[in-house]
Parts: structure tokens; sequence; C-alpha cells
């Protein structure tokens, strides 16, 4: 049944089961529901339960279980999509109820990023969340190891043709376990090689004033970074539609030159997996000096959109980055009250079309005012054993040097001058003015 989890193009029913205690969002399957469609499913139908615990074999209660079944009986659907993430083992039960594949919320997000890579590290990223997540969930590992290691061309190529005659049994299940750890382990040799030299590129710009374009999937960064720069990214109406970074010069006012990079797009809880590969991906906006935080105003869940994206920020550890929020696609704003109600919310946030050019000068003004005022470079030292001061400003400045003597460590950070007042706090540290 589950030998392979594409549900491009195949009827689905949607499941969301929501703790109790988790939220009150009016349509917790909206997410979902796009996410799906980008994938390619054709939405049949769609189910949602308020849960008080989690059921540890079926994760819903399994008289929902038959139900669900019933309703893809009567929708003649192909797929069940969940909105959680589920364990093998709940997988393996839910689709002996069901009878038809059962499709998790990571799954699903990993099948849209599969089907979006296109340069040779977003799809060594990708193929490696993959094995870690995926794999392991398949009833029938060996028919895409496959092609896996066939592409890779390595001397296991015909030896897993072998096996796939062989069929599936408890020795086979080893041979895959083997082959797949195999692989990943030779996918994390050769990202490590293209990490190093995008550590290198980002490292190289140490100097330079960055700029990164966050925020939620399809809020329109990939068109600002157009609007701004010549940069020429790929647009398009769907999720994901950019899975690498990209970075330009952006020319503030005259010799004020900034580079902005683009990258790629947040939803709510992004498989860990994902983030874990990625993570060269996301260097840029661990490295910025400052956020652009894109918000479609125009969405009626902008405010849910803007939070999720606020926590993804938190989880690569750059919630306390300097952040200026744009109201993006202002241009088609449908209800004033929703688009005031995101105002109160967010008072200082800037709006802007980047499809239509509106205020991006007054941006670009703004950008100009925290670019002149704003970095600081400084030589911080502490006690060696103070920590506290040590993560503060790995979360919060640029590091250029560390340096450990007895009781001492010598930090060189760059930092927005923002902040400088709560390094008051850390007592007693000396600060001195590098230039
Ligand atoms: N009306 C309107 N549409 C916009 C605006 N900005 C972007 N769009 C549209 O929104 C869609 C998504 O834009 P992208 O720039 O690809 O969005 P993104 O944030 O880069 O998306 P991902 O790369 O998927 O994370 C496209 O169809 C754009 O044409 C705007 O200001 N107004
Ligand atoms: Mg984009």
């Amino acid at each position: 049944m589950r030998d392979n989890i594409v549900v491009k193009r195949e009827r689905a029913v949607l499941v969301g089961a929501i703790l109790k205690s988790e939220s009150d969002h009016d349509d917790e399957l909206a997410e979902l529901t796009a996410l799906s469609e980008s994938a390619g499913a054709i939405i049949v139908d769609r189910i949602q339960q308020r849960i008080t615990s989690i059921n540890p074999s079926t994760f819903i209660g399994k008289g929902k279980a038959e139900m669900v079944k019933q309703r893809v009986k009567k929708n003649e659907a192909d797929v069940v999509i969940f909105d959680n993430d589920l364990s093998p083992g709940q997988i393996r039960t839910l689709e002996s109820i069901i009878e038809i594949k059962v499709v998790d919320r990571s799954e699903l997000i990993l099948d849209i990023f599969a089907s979006r890579a296109q340069t040779k590290q977003a799809k060594l990223q990708v193929e490696l969340a993959q094995l870690e997540y995926t794999y392991p969930r398949l009833t029938r590992m060996w028919s895409h190891l496959d092609t896996v290691t066939g592409a890779a061309g390595g001397p296991s190529a015909g030896a897993v043709g072998a096996i796939g005659t062989r069929g599936p049994g408890e020795k086979q299940l080893e041979i895959d376990r083997r082959l797949v750890n195999k692989r990943i382990t030779e996918l994390k040799r050769e990202l490590a090689g293209i990490d190093k030299r995008i550590v290198r590129e980002v490292d190289a710009r140490k100097g330079l004033f960055k700029i990164c374009l966050v925020g939620y999937t399809n809020a329109g960064k990939s068109t600002l970074m157009n609007a701004l720069t010549d940069a020429g990214v790929y647009v398009e109406d769907r999720l994901f539609a950019t899975l690498d970074t990209r970075t330009r010069q952006w020319v503030l006012d005259g010799a004020k030159k900034v580079l902005i990079s683009d990258t790629v797009g947040f939803v709510k809880n992004l498989p860990h997996q994902l983030i874990a590969s990625f993570k060269a991906t996301l260097e840029e906006a661990i490295n910025a000096d400052l956020l652009l935080h894109v918000v479609d105003v125009s969405n009626e869940d902008a405010e849910y959109q803007a939070q999720n994206a606020q926590k993804v920020l938190e989880e690569i550890k750059c919630a306390g980055k300097q952040t200026l929020m744009l109201f993006n696609k202002s241009d088609v704003v449908r209800s004033q009250s929703h688009f005031e109600f995101m105002q109160t919310l967010y008072p200082d946030a800037i709006c802007i079309s980047a499809r239509a050019g509106w205020n991006l000068d007054m941006l670009k003004a703004k950008v100009l005012e925290i670019y002149n005022g704003g970095i600081a470079y400084l030589r911080i030292t502490a006690s060696a054993g103070d920590g506290k001061i040590q993560s503060y400003l790995k979360s919060h400045a640029n590091i250029l040097r560390q340096e450990y003597f007895d009781s001492t460590v010598v930090m060189d950070v760059k930092l927005g001058k923002s902040i400088l007042t709560d390094l008051k706090r850390f007592s007693p540290i000396q600060i001195e003015e590098l230039h």
C-alpha cells in the first residue's frame, strides 16, 4: 500500500486532530489544504477532530479512524493526509483500518520540497531529510533505494537490483537499513563540502551589511527581491517556489551598498530533518544584520502566518535580530477591518506592494536609516566562565573572533547599536569600540 508517499493527482481526504489545549485557530486545515494542493492532490473531504489526548496506536480515536474509512469509501479517495506527524507504527495501524495510504504532514512537506528542488545542493538536502524521515516509514524501501543508489553510481547499484527481485522480508529490511545508512553517510559528506563553501562565502561578506528576506511561503519575498535588485529570482503563486538562497547587491544610496538575500519560505512546524539539512541555506538569515519579515497582509491568515514564521525564526535562533515587518500585497487587501486589525498588532509595519512597486522608496529610506545609525564593531572582554554573555552574543550579534585566555574570553563582534543598552545588563564585562 505504502510504497511511496507521492500524492500528485490523488484524491485526498484531509484529517486534522487538534489537541484541546493547543490552539483556537478557526480553520486549522487551511494550511494543510494549501500544502496538499501544492503537492498536486485533489481534495475531496476534510475532517477535523478536537482530542483531549493522543491515542498511541492510531493518534485519533479508533472510532474516528473508522469514520475516516467510511468517508474515504464514500469519496473514492486514494490517500488520507494527516495534519499531524505520525509514528511509523501509527501509520501502519491507520492504514490497516482505513485500507488506503496514509501520509503525514512532514512527509507531505518533504514531498513538495522534493518536487521543487532544482540545484544540486537542494536536491541533496531534500534527499537526506527524506532518508531520515520518510524512508523508515515505507514498507518497501528497496524500490526507492534502487534509483537512489543507482543514480549515485555506487558499487551497490547492481546488488540492489538483485535484492529487488527477491522481494521483501526480515532480511530484506536489514539490507535496506544498511543501504540507507550508507547513503546517509555519503550525502552528509557531499553536503559538508558544499556547506563549507557556503560558510566561506558568507564569511567573506562579514564586513558588509547583510539583509535577509524571511517569512511565510508565498508572501512575496522573491517578488520583492526582484523589485529591489535585478536578481531575476523565480516567482510563482505556489508554496515553496524558492528552495535556494540568492544573494544580490542592493544599492541604497550612491555608494551605500548592502547585500540582500532571498531564501526558503516557512510554514508551521517545518520538519526538523528539513531544518537540519537546510542549515546552510538558512545561514544567510542566521548571519544577517537585518531581517525583512514579509507578510502577505491580503491573506486572512496573515496573523497566524506571521506568528508561525516567528516561531521558525526562534528555532533557527534568529528571534532576537533586528527585524522590519513588511505588509506586502497591500494592493489587493479585501477586508479593510482585517487590515486595520493587523496594523494594531504590528504598528511599525511598512505597507508595500512588491508587485505594484508601492512604498519601496519608504522601505529603502527606513533601511538606510538603520544602516547609518546601525552597526557597531566592539571588542568585548568577559569572564571565560560567563556563558550568558556568550550565548546572548551568539544569537544577537555576529562574532568575528573569539579567543580564550586564562580566565577571560575576548570577542570581536559586529552588532546593531540598538542592542547596546541590553549589553549593559551583563556585568562585569569590558567594552571597547573597534573602529
Ligand atoms: N497582488 C500582489 N501579488 C503579489 C505581490 N507580491 C507577490 N505577489 C504574488 O504572490 C505570489 C508569490 O510570490 P513569490 O515572490 O514567489 O513569494 P515567495 O515569498 O518568494 O514564496 P516562496 O518562495 O514560495 O516562499 C506570486 O504569484 C506573486 O506574483 C504584491 O505585492 N501584490
Ligand atoms: Mg520565493
